[in-house]
């Protein structure tokens, strides 16, 4: 009797062992938003409009196919405008991002005037919104909506952890973004997406330059 009860201990030690290993192995997925449905709207309510930017809003939009897109929506009211996605300068409410496996910054966009916009970030090796921890990349799409990707490695990203962000949509007044979505595993509606238009090659070469 004395044996079976070791080993049924014993077993149940080596589960919840497991359990503990699982727990801790599990990686938090990076942050995603759509802005689509309720959920979008309530996620919202969690973020800040740090600087010189309009109200941040949710509305429903039409691509220049005319599919509905339900977009954040903003308008920059000064030459640094940033926002604070799901949180603020202090506190998040997503799991920190690992730059090491999740360096590519995903946005759809619209805009009404190409711009230059910019990522900071805060990490756990640096813990401060400092320029070194900034990129910036350049936001053309006037026509339609572009499916934009940045590779993030200024100020060492991709070596980087415990890392949250913030986006500047622009560096100049008057610029009246559309957001469709950010994530950093790519494009949540690919059946939608429009890579940017002309030589891939040459624009990915002015993503990565564009510090
Ligand atoms: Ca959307």
């Amino acid at each position: 009797m004395k044996l079976l009860s070791v080993t049924i201990s014993c077993i149940l030690a080596f589960g919840a062992l497991c359990f503990v290993l699982c727990a801790v192995g599990a990686e938090p997925e990076p942050p995603m938003w759509d802005f689509e449905g309720k959920d979008g709207k309530d996620e919202l309510k969690a973020w800040s409009a740090g600087n010189q930017l309009a109200e941040l809003e949710i509305v429903e939009v039409k691509d220049k196919k005319g599919e509905k897109r339900s977009v954040l929506k903003t308008k920059s009211l000064g030459g640094d405008p940033y926002m604070y996605p799901g949180g603020s300068s202090g506190v998040v409410n997503y799991g920190s991002i690992d730059g090491t496996k999740y360096n590519i910054l995903y946005m759809g966009i619209r805009v009404n005037i190409p711009n230059t916009w910019q990522i900071y970030y805060f990490s756990k090796q640096e813990q401060g919104w400092n320029e070194n921890q900034r990129q910036n990349f350049q936001v053309n799409s006037v026509d339609d909506f572009e499916d934009i990707e940045v590779e993030i490695t200024r100020g060492g990203w991709d070596k980087r952890d415990g890392i949250r962000f913030r986006i500047d949509p622009g560096t100049a007044q008057g610029v009246e973004a559309e957001i469709d979505y950010i994530s950093f595993t790519g494009s949540p509606n690919p059946d939608q997406a429009v890579k940017p238009t002309g030589n891939i090659a040459v624009t990915w070469g002015s993503l990565k330059n564009g510090h």
